[in-house]
């Protein structure tokens, strides 16, 4: 069995999503996510000309030879446009395998260890009341986890992940539109005034059940975050996300020493090798990788069995940057994995992300329900994607009221 060819195409309702297509020889074709927020542009061109000319004559079926081929082949290892090239490969790869097996990924990872994935959205809102009707429409969805973000008094433009209209928030998503980024102004010390107590007055609202979550979003620095921590802490949120930079991972332990709140960090991961001692040394409780992001479902499951012997859970990153695709990679992860813990899902499903990526997969009460169809579930109309172009866009950039340049 041999691949006989490739294509990528960029574009899609809202985002620039890059989806592979992988053609073999018996007509079974498998498919991938590259897309990479901001830089869509550079998957697309590293798989066209570099990428997809090295698939053509190998066997679909050896997709850990070819992980391995693209992995250690580069010389260069890793970063975030390589990674995700080879995540879409490693992808469309197992979508084939589904598809020549007759099974759902899931039967191929060890079968169903829940019926439906617990998963997480995002109440924001302008102000604190603004995100109170933000949460209570979620609760009245069926959801049973919400990430909650709000605008912090005093804070010159709106704070990560929130409009600054009242109302724009049922599921508000950062504009990152135009190549050059806009600029978000950021004040730790009014947040870390103000946002305990707010985080408290929502458990108070809505009771011990809802499961919270917070994303600090890298902007704190180690002792700040430990002190924010522990102020939180009688709040009992679900996770704190990203209380620090990635880059220094011993900042936690200060924060450990300090407090038991939940930590997840993750999502700006491309490897197993940025976070393998951050699991080893239980610095963490999830683990935030994306499929797409991490270079695929073969090293993404390695982390998950690495996490699984650490205590430590799965709750992949699901922002409304990644496609159906890379949702679904992830959904048959979670149907699996034995230590799934939340799945980050922003609604995706719009019309025309329906027709673009036509799948079986459902969102029901909060839970998600991963499709029987064979592979990763979801197909692609090469007619639809026709209809859009490559948007420019940008992730914002944050300055400190003085103009220092601080973490977005
Ligand atoms: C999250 C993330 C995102 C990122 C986005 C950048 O927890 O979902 O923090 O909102 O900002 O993925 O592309
Ligand atoms: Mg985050």
């Amino acid at each position: 069995m041999k691949i006989t060819d490739a294509k990528v195409f960029v574009g899609g309702p809202a985002k620039n999503y890059v989806t592979l297509k992988i053609m073999n020889d018996q007509g079974v074709y498998g498919l991938g996510d590259a897309t990479l927020n901001g830089r869509e542009t550079m998957t697309a061109t590293y798989l066209r000309d570099y990428l997809t000319p090295n698939l053509i004559g190998k066997d679909p079926r050896n997709s850990e030879d070819i992980w391995q081929f693209f992995y250690r082949g580069a010389y260069f290892r890793g970063g975030p446009i390589a990674m995700s090239a080879f995540g879409a490969i490693d992808m469309a790869l197992w979508d084939i395998k589904g598809k020549l097996a007759g099974m759902p990924l899931y039967q191929l990872f060890g079968g169903k260890s829940r019926e439906g994935a617990m998963v997480y959205a995002h109440a924001t809102g302008a102000d604190l009341e603004d995100l109170m009707d933000s949460i209570a429409w979620y609760v009245e969805q069926g959801y049973k986890a919400v990430r909650v973000q709000c605008g912090v008094p005093g804070m010159p433009t709106a704070s990560y992940g929130v409009s600054e209209e009242k109302g724009a928030n049922r599921n508000y998503i950062t504009d990152f539109s135009g190549i050059q980024p806009k600029v978000e102004i950021w004040d730790t010390d009014r947040y870390m005034r103000y946002m305990p107590g707010a985080l408290a007055r929502i458990r108070e609202r809505f009771g011990p059940d809802l499961r919270i979550l917070h994303d600090v979003h890298h902007r704190l620095l180690p002792r700040e975050a430990a002190e924010f921590a522990k102020e939180v802490e009688p709040v009992r949120l679900y996770w704190l996300e990203d209380p620090t930079p990635a880059e220094d991972q011993d900042a936690l332990k200060l924060l450990r020493q300090h407090s038991t709140v939940p930590i997840a960090i993750g999502e700006v991961f491309n490897s197993i090798w940025d976070c393998n001692k951050l699991i080893e040394n239980e610095l963490i409780d999830f683990i935030r990788v994306a499929v797409t992001h991490v270079g695929g479902i073969t090293p993404a499951k390695r982390i998950v069995d690495l996490a699984g012997l650490h205590h430590v859970r799965t709750g992949f990153h699901g922002a409304p940057s990644h496609s159906p695709l890379s949702m679904a990679a992830q959904a048959h992860l979670n149907a699996w994995a034995p230590n799934f813990g939340i799945q980050e899902y922003l609604v995706l499903g719009t019309p025309e992300c329906d027709a673009l990526f036509p799948s079986a997969h459902r969102l029901e009460n909060g839970m998600f329900h991963v499709s029987d169809a064979p592979g990763l579930g979801v197909d692609f109309d090469e007619k639809e994607v026709a209809r859009y172009s490559y948007k420019p866009g940008s992730l914002p950039v944050v300055r400190l009221e003085d103009g220092t340049l601080w973490n977005y």
